[in-house]
């Protein structure tokens, strides 16, 4: 089956030439003819792997194709994620299985209210990659996928799939807690390394702050029935800061570099829901108003 792929940035093309170098169908669905035009200059997606570059000519389309989509990967960003699958959504065929590689939490559950006659995968992912040009992606970081089904704990038939293409997963029953985790990691590390413009190692110099952060978001995951995601987290936390100290967070880059961030996904995110849960996590509540200000003064959406 077509594995068809709405996003042509750093994930998806990661995604798209490795299963395309299996031998997998694949397409693309890029925005509009100019970027249609553009791809098909550059002759391919090139994956860029310890160095060396592969250019695969996988076949690519607008959204308003006349062809049924039965499995989409949606790899864009958290606040694209509705619109993007709006463009497609008349040619989702019924039963259709959506994998929604999103980071952060919010952005699932509005595709999936979206859709309610498809299957909509979750995924957390912890690989690394980026764009150094147009239609090139180099792999930067080993890393892993989980994916799963809040509402469904049985694993799609095609998951043999991602292991020929060489996609290190693992189908997770619990893909919420796998989510919220990660969720909690990103509002302990990546705002702070905003506001203190420092690489994830700087933290080690703020102790006292990344503890609260994780006292407040423990607390917060417990309540919203995480217990699992909850489970020594200010020891990850650090072990995180210390294992990629010399990284800048996503969310660092995001900034530095003038583009929007997904925080309303990660911190937007749990502060809302330590709100619905009548809970005061002032040091988090701060944090938020601290980097909605820190975005507004560099002229960066704060949603
Ligand atoms: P990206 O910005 O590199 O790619 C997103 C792509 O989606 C862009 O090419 C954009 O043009 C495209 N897009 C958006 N709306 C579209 C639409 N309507 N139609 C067609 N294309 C559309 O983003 P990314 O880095 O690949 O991240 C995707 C998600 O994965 C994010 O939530 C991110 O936080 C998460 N993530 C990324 C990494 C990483 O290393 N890059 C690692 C883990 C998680
Ligand atoms: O995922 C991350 C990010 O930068 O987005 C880490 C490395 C965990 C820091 O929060």
């Amino acid at each position: 089956m077509t594995w068809h792929i709405l996003g042509a940035g750093s994930l998806g093309s990661l995604w798209a030439t490795r299963l395309a170098r299996a031998g997998m169908p694949v397409r693309l669905i890029l925005r509009n003819p100019q970027r249609l035009e553009a791809y098909r200059q550059a002759g391919g997606l090139t994956l860029i792997e310890a160095g060396q570059p592969a250019q695969y000519a996988i076949p690519a389309e607008l959204p308003q194709a006349q062809t049924p989509i039965h499995r989409l990967l949606l790899a864009c960003k958290a606040y694209d994620a509705r619109s993007a699958v709006a463009s497609i959504a008349q040619r989702l065929a019924p039963g259709a299985e959506l994998l929604l590689l999103q980071n952060g939490l919010g952005s699932q559950d509005e595709v999936a209210q979206q859709l309610p006659e498809q299957r909509c995968l979750f995924v957390s992912s912890t690989e690394g990659a980026f764009r150094p040009a147009d239609f090139q992606v180099v792999f930067a970081g080993n890393g892993h996928n989980w994916l799963g089904d809040p509402g469904d704990p049985r694993p799609p038939a095609w998951l043999d799939e991602l292991q020929r293409a060489g996609i290190a997963h693992q189908w997770s029953t619990d893909i919420l807690a796998r989510l919220w985790r990660k969720l909690a990691l990103n509002c302990a590390i990546n705002p702070l390394t905003v506001l203190h413009d420092c690489r994830n190692g700087g933290l080690s110099e703020h102790p006292a702050e990344v503890a609260i952060l994780c006292t407040e978001l423990t607390e917060l995951l417990q309540l919203c029935g995480q217990p699992a995601a909850a489970d020594n987290l200010h020891e990850e936390v650090q072990r995180v800061i210390h294992a990629t100290a010399a990284n800048y967070s996503s969310m660092h880059q995001d900034v530095a570099l003038g583009r929007r961030t997904e925080i309303s996904y990660l911190l937007g995110y749990a502060c809302a829901a330590a709100q619905r849960h009548g809970l005061q996590l002032p040091h988090l509540q701060h944090v938020q108003q601290r980097l909605l200000e820190h975005l507004q003064a560099r002229g960066l959406p704060v949603n």
